[in-house]
């Protein structure tokens, strides 16, 4: 009899439309609303990137949809078979809708999985913690994937993305080995650090790997997307780092965001407008290495933890 085994994929979440940006934007700021100067800002910034559409939402489906076909053309155990179901952290369905759907549909067992690298306590953690407790309400017993930013195929995954991008600024004339790759992340606040969080360490260790499969000696790490809160975090910001290549006199530079996989706002707005914005009054060229998305080594990468994931 084969057995089937739920797959809860996780992912950040995003509106389904503009009337929702508000709710959305509450449920991040744990049930508090923003300001209307606030929700003006976060409303313009995704107008700005696609016309008010959310990139988010297609790609994770499309990820979704992707997952389970590798998933199941890589299990070789032909007694169980993977059913992957969607559990957004800030938009529905939420985490809890798929656990949920997973017991109304009698999965007993099941695999959960972020759809971001890196572990923080205060993001993938999150997600797991989430997701565990409603685990334990509908009676769904469920092993979690933590990390897997060192992954062999993740690793190539990313380094074909920089290597592709690296061969443009060659081809435009620049030399390969003065182009500067910057790595970048989300950033979290400072006191992740002195609670001994890993996303840091994981962050660089990932960036390390890519430069040496890439023989990129000209790199360094950078931080991206910082909250607008009145505590500090995690530095620099990208926007900084950029100045401070300006007065080094580079030219060039190559922003890889190996925190994120997909295509969405802190990437299409944070990065593509904003970031090369302040390149370009700076006489920096500024190019982004493409996002993983659908990427076949980013889906056999996550099916490869998927099928060897540990209670
Ligand atoms: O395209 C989209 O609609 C969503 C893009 C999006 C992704 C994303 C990923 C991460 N975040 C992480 C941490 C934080 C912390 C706060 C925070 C706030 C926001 C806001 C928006 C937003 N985040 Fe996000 N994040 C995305 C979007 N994020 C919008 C609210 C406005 C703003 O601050 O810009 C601060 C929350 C608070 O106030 O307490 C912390 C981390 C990731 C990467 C890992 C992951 O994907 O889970 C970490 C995508």
């Amino acid at each position: 009899m084969t057995t089937t085994i739920g797959v809860l994929v996780m992912s950040y979440g995003t509106p389904e439309s503009m009337d929702q940006v508000e709710a959305y934007y509450t449920h991040i700021r744990r049930g508090h609303p923003p300001t209307e100067e606030q929700l003006q800002e976060l409303t313009e910034r995704y107008e700005a990137i696609v016309g008010g559409v959310f990139p988010l939402r297609a790609n994770t489906d499309n990820q979704v949809a992707a997952l389970q076909e590798t998933l199941n053309r890589m299990n070789q155990d032909k007694d169980k078979k993977y059913v992957c179901y969607q559990g957004l952290k800030h938009a529905r369905p939420f985490i809890e809708d798929g656990v949920a759907q997973m017991a109304e549909d009698g999965i007993k067992e099941a695999v959960g999985i972020v759809l971001a690298p890196h572990y923080s306590v205060m993001s993938v953690g999150s997600y797991i913690k989430r997701a565990e407790a409603k685990a334990e309400e509908c009676g769904v017993r469920m092993k979690f994937v933590s990390s897997y930013h060192l992954h062999p195929k993740l690793i190539e995954a990313f380094a074909n993305k920089v290597s592709s991008k690296l061969d443009l600024f060659e081809e435009a004339g620049a030399e390969r080995s003065k182009v500067k790759v910057l790595f970048s992340a989300h950033s979290l606040p400072e006191k992740i650090l002195a609670m001994g969080d890993p996303y840091q360490d994981q962050l660089l260790e990932t960036s390390a790997a890519i430069a040496e499969k890439t023989g990129v000696v000209s790199w360094q790490f950078t931080w991206q997307s910082a909250g607008r809160t009145a505590e500090p975090w995690l530095g620099p910001d990208i926007l900084d780092t950029l100045r401070s290549l300006s007065q080094e006199q580079v030219e060039d530079v190559l922003v890889a965001p190996i925190g994120f996989v997909s295509d969405h706002l802190e990437v299409l707005y944070d990065l593509d407008i904003e970031a090369k914005t302040v390149a370009k009054e700076l006489d920096i060229r500024l190019e982004r290495i493409d996002s993983l998305n659908t990427d076949p080594l980013y889906m056999e990468t996550l099916s490869d933890v998927i099928l060897m994931a540990k209670e």
